[in-house]
């Protein structure tokens, strides 16, 4: 059975701590459980102190049989950042003063372990964008199943190839669609004139969805995963958010990490779980311990305080 791992951003001391917590032992140069796996949902790389040391635990887990990991935005981002495009004039990410800043951390671990990054850099790209079980599914962010259906057919593996790689950084391509969908999540745009600040102080004028919702009755506000009171409290027009599909009560359990969650872990629907607890703001890392359960029960989480 599995535990389902939230997002780490490279705070390796905090992920160790919560390792020995679920049982895991370091044998053969490896952390591994005698009767479990665990799951990554992404987002090891950027913004935490032991960036390095995090990919050197969580490869040796996954290249071991020890855990699963999937891709999450900052892998792909990370992956963009680094691969030159056709033309080779650019790269497929460009290095402006906002993406240098995002993936400042990670430079800086390996500023003098270039060959090694190289060699990150292409596992990370064979990490899968989403994963299914026989009783459970996993992505960074949002589960669409008909983004999902459709690539599980043209991806071995649900790993990214170097033609999808490439159509992706083309705004409108399903690959396009599919990254920012399956490792961003839904969004939608505010009405004009309204924005907020994201947890980076960045200002947004768009809003993260929770997809999860029937979408019923719902408002900008009650919506969004941002509960800024900034945001406005009318009707959201349905021709917004129709291209969506919610997540049914029948569905197998989903698993997810990416929304920066706060307070103590709580499912947000039977068979919906988000595992990201803001590690990356040093508060706490998640696990979620499943056992093969449909309806999926609070008392199963299990996690770290930050302890960077
Ligand atoms: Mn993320």
């Amino acid at each position: 059975m599995y535990d389902i791992i939230g997002d780490i951003h490279g705070y390796h001391e905090t992920l160790l701590s919560l390792l020995k917590k679920l049982g895991y032992k370091k044998i053969n140069e490896h952390y591994q459980h005698t009767e479990r796996k665990a799951i990554f949902v992404g987002d090891l790389v950027d913004r935490g102190p032991k960036i390095r040391e995090t990919l050197q635990t969580v490869k040796a887990m996954v290249e071991n049989n020890a855990a699963f990991a999937v891709m999450g935005n900052h892998e792909y981002n990370a992956i963009c950042f680094n691969t030159l495009s056709n033309g080779r004039d650019s790269f497929l990410r460009p290095h402006s003063r906002r993406n240098i800043n995002q993936h400042q951390a990670t430079l800086d671990a390996f500023a003098s372990y270039p060959e090694e990054w190289q060699n990150y850099l292409l596992w990370l790209k064979d990490l899968p964008l989403f994963i299914e079980l026989e009783g459970l599914r996993v992505v960074h962010a949002c589960w669409d199943a008909s983004i999902i259906t459709y690539f599980s057919n043209k991806l071995k593996g649900a790993v990214m190839d170097d033609d999808f790689l490439f159509r992706s950084a083309v705004p409108g391509s399903a690959e396009y669609k599919a990254v920012e969908t399956l490792l961003k999540g839904y969004e939608v745009y505010l009405p004009p004139g309204f924005y907020y600040r994201d947890r980076d102080g960045n200002s947004r004028t768009k809003i993260r969805v929770k997809w999860w919702k029937s979408f019923e009755n719902e408002t900008y506000r009650s919506i969004s995963l941002s509960n800024d009171t900034a945001l406005p409290d009318s009707p959201i027009p349905h021709s917004k958010l129709h291209r969506f599909t919610s997540y049914a009560q029948h569905e197998k359990p989903v698993f997810f990490g990416h929304y920066w969650n706060t307070g103590k872990p709580e499912l947000l629907k039977p068979n919906v779980c988000c595992v990201d607890y803001s590690l990356a703001k040093c508060e706490k890392l998640v696990a979620y311990r499943w056992n093969g359960e449909k309806e999926l029960d609070n008392k199963y989480f299990i996690w770290q305080e930050c302890v960077d």
